[in-house]
């Protein structure tokens, strides 16, 4: 009997996945750069056991659909061990997933590395990276450590690290928006957009160029410039959105308001830039030294409830 404990962090998207090519195994149609977040930590030990199913516990997606998809997940292992394992998954979130902030990324991620370490499988990071894809898009990224970036034109798409955690000399300050009506998942979201949404194809060009752009400018230092393209790029990903029929808009008011609000910071020589994922949370990424400042303006917008303050981590660690 073998077991492994593997701890992952959430993979911010800053030149954003949001589209998919035909196949199975969430293969993107387009590459991306995200960064991942100290401050969200999943933490999942995999067991192989003696049963003839799996015993999945997920505290942070206590459902039977989350069970379902963690479940199907694991078939993928055992395709790989070449055997009929089976495992006792016991997941936690380290951060509040009822605040709905996306968890999938870190959640595949490590149970990704404990399942493949329990198996004994002796998987290379490209290989670990290729296999959390299949569970998550995101999670491909969360793998290597630092900013990441998804290669997409390949059989298996897979994430490299392309610079170290302080390469953006940034702390992330993640505005907890009081939640709404339940969220369309970003895997519906992307597929409607896919479907019905006119400006689909462009999104798709803007996103291959955006995720070469910003490695070279993550690569040559020029922050601002970095912070300049992904706040835009978010903005577009979310017009994909608007543009779907029915349209898809995951911002709320609060939202909208934090983008002014770095937008103001920016034009007082904070240089806070904006970001937002598939959901209502919006994300200012500055300077450490402003981080008092940015809170207090999050804070100060109706309908944000709370602010998460994370530095950039490490890739996926597995502990005995
Ligand atoms: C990102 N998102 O780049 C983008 C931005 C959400 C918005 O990657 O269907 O949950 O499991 O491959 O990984 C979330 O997409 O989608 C995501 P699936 P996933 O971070």
């Amino acid at each position: 009997m073998s077991r492994a404990t593997a701890i992952a962090y959430a993979n911010l998207g800053l030149a954003k996945y949001w589209g998919k090519r035909p196949g199975a195994g969430n293969l993107p149609a387009a590459g991306s750069v995200g960064v991942n977040l100290k401050a969200l930590r999943t933490i999942t030990t995999a067991s192989v056991i003696d049963g003839d199913r799996d015993e999945i516990r997920l505290d942070g997606e206590n459902s039977p659909k989350a069970a379902a998809r963690a479940g199907a997940f694991l078939d993928l292992v055992r395709e790989l061990a070449g055997k009929p394992l089976h495992f006792r998954i016991e997941s936690r979130n380290d951060f509040p997933t009822a605040a709905g902030l996306a968890s999938s990324s870190s959640g595949f991620a490590a149970l990704a590395a404990a399942a493949a370490h329990a198996a004994d499988l002796r998987l290379d990071e490209r290989a670990l990276s290729a296999l959390a894809r299949k569970g998550s898009g995101s999670a491909a990224r969360a793998i290597p450590g630092g900013v990441t970036r998804l290669i997409p034109d390949v059989d298996e798409p897979y994430a490299v690290s392309i610079a170290p955690p302080e390469a953006l000399p940034w702390v992330w300050s993640i505005g907890v928006a009081k939640t709404g009506p339940k969220d369309i998942s970003s895997r519906d979201g992307m597929a409607a957009c896919a479907e019905t949404s006119s400006f689909h194809d462009a999104w798709i060009r803007r996103a291959r160029e955006d995720a070469e752009t910003l490695e070279r400018l993550v690569l040559s230092g020029d922050v601002d410039g970095a912070g300049a393209l992904i706040e835009a790029n978010a903005l577009a990903m979310h017009a994909d959105g608007f543009a779907a029929r029915p349209p898809l808009v995951y911002f709320l008011p609060a939202t909208l308001a934090a983008w002014r609000a770095a937008v103001e910071l920016r034009r007082q020589g904070v240089m806070a830039w904006f970001t937002c994922d598939a959901g209502p949370h919006p994300v200012l990424m500055h300077p450490p030294q402003h981080a008092a400042r940015v809170r207090e303006t999050l804070l100060a917008i109706p309908g944000l409830e709370r602010v998460i303050v994370s530095a950039a981590a490490g890739g996926v660690e597995v502990t005995g």
